[in-house]
């Protein structure tokens, strides 16, 4: 793979921001989609959620008095970004897998001692440099290093000018629930190699709670989830031509004790034949889609899931309710 490749003409990068363009393969929407949609249990993958318009609607739920996990998630950065900025020490170079532009990501940048680079990680090329701009006028003397590549395979890390004392790889937001146990030990061996020795992780953690709590948090009252999720039939209509009518199809959130997730389907309220990029496909009445796992952890599990990639939990934080946790892990 090659480090450089010259940018499509219009695309000029803020000064102090080079791009490291690994050209991840495009996933393709339309062969995932039909490849999922032939199964006995039809599925999607939740990463599909996030097109223009899901992404705001996503936005819109890290809003809602019922979704927990954003809200506390920033508090507990807040009450202990010293402790935090401490355990990462002075000189760092912070490496977030997805794009964050977010206040979770300037909240830590500005707290920690003296950072050299940031180096967010994003298949999306335009959302990777958005963001990656945005953080450069933020914090002008930080090296901005964006990488545009598929963070769940190891990749090649850029080289910062200055040399950092340590990597610290950013993973906040409780994304690693929505992998299975596998996928999420894999992505974990990934940011153990990304770490690189004597480098650490800070990951947000979302908690097993309540079935009340959390089923609230997947079936707001206002129906934006409903909507988030009732987003990808239009968006296959959108994009592959599909003839969904989403009004026939039913937005359903539950928990599930056992494997300790929420599972989110779009249940199909009659029999009827769709068509999704010219291949007809038949629902019966009830039948689902599984679109989005959601896994909550004890802190015992994750800790044990970690060790399993060669993470040690150094410090975790947690609000006063236990309802989320941020964690700092160590490796060799
Ligand atoms: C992005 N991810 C951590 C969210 C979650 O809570 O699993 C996605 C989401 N799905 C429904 N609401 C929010």
């Amino acid at each position: 793979m090659s480090a450089s490749h010259p940018l499509p003409s219009g695309v000029r990068l803020p000064p102090g921001v080079r791009l490291l363009d690994l050209h991840p393969p495009r996933s393709d929407f339309r062969a995932d989609v039909l490849k999922g949609l032939r199964r006995a249990e039809k599925s999607i993958s939740p990463k599909y959620f996030y097109d223009a318009a899901g992404s705001a609607l996503f936005d819109a739920i890290t809003e809602l008095p019922e979704y927990y996990p954003t809200r506390t998630e920033l508090a507990i950065m807040d009450a202990h970004l010293d402790k935090m900025a401490e355990l990462a020490g002075p000189g760092v170079s912070v490496i977030e897998f997805g794009a964050g532009s977010g206040l979770k990501t300037r909240q830590l940048l500005a707290g920690l001692e003296d950072p050299i680079a940031y180096v967010p990680v994003d298949i999306s090329r335009q959302f990777l440099l958005g963001s990656a701009e945005a953080i450069a006028e933020a914090f002008p003397a930080l090296e901005v290093l964006p990488v545009c590549a598929d963070f769940t395979r190891p990749f090649q890390r850029p080289q910062p000018d200055r040399m950092p004392l340590r990597n610290l790889v950013y993973f906040p937001g409780s994304t690693i629930g929505n992998f299975t146990r596998d996928e999420a030990l894999s992505l974990l061996q990934v940011m153990h190699t990304e770490a690189a020795a004597g480098g650490a992780l800070l990951i947000g953690v979302d908690l097993r709670k309540d079935r009340r709590t959390l089923e609230r948090a997947y079936n707001d009252a206002a129906g934006v989830t409903a909507e988030f999720n009732l987003n990808l039939l239009e968006r296959m209509n959108r994009e592959l031509g599909a003839d969904f009518d989403p009004s026939r199809f039913e937005h359903r959130a539950t928990w599930n004790d056992a494997a300790s997730r929420i599972e989110m389907r779009l249940v199909s309220r009659a029999d009827q034949r769709v068509r999704v990029a010219g291949e007809a496909i038949d629902f019966a009445a009830g039948e689902a889609i599984l679109t989005e796992y959601s896994h909550k952890y004890e802190l015992d599990q994750f800790a044990g899931l970690a060790a399993g990639a060669g993470f040690t939990v150094a410090q975790v934080w947690t609000d006063p309710d236990r309802l989320f946790s941020v964690q700092f892990l160590t490796r060799d």
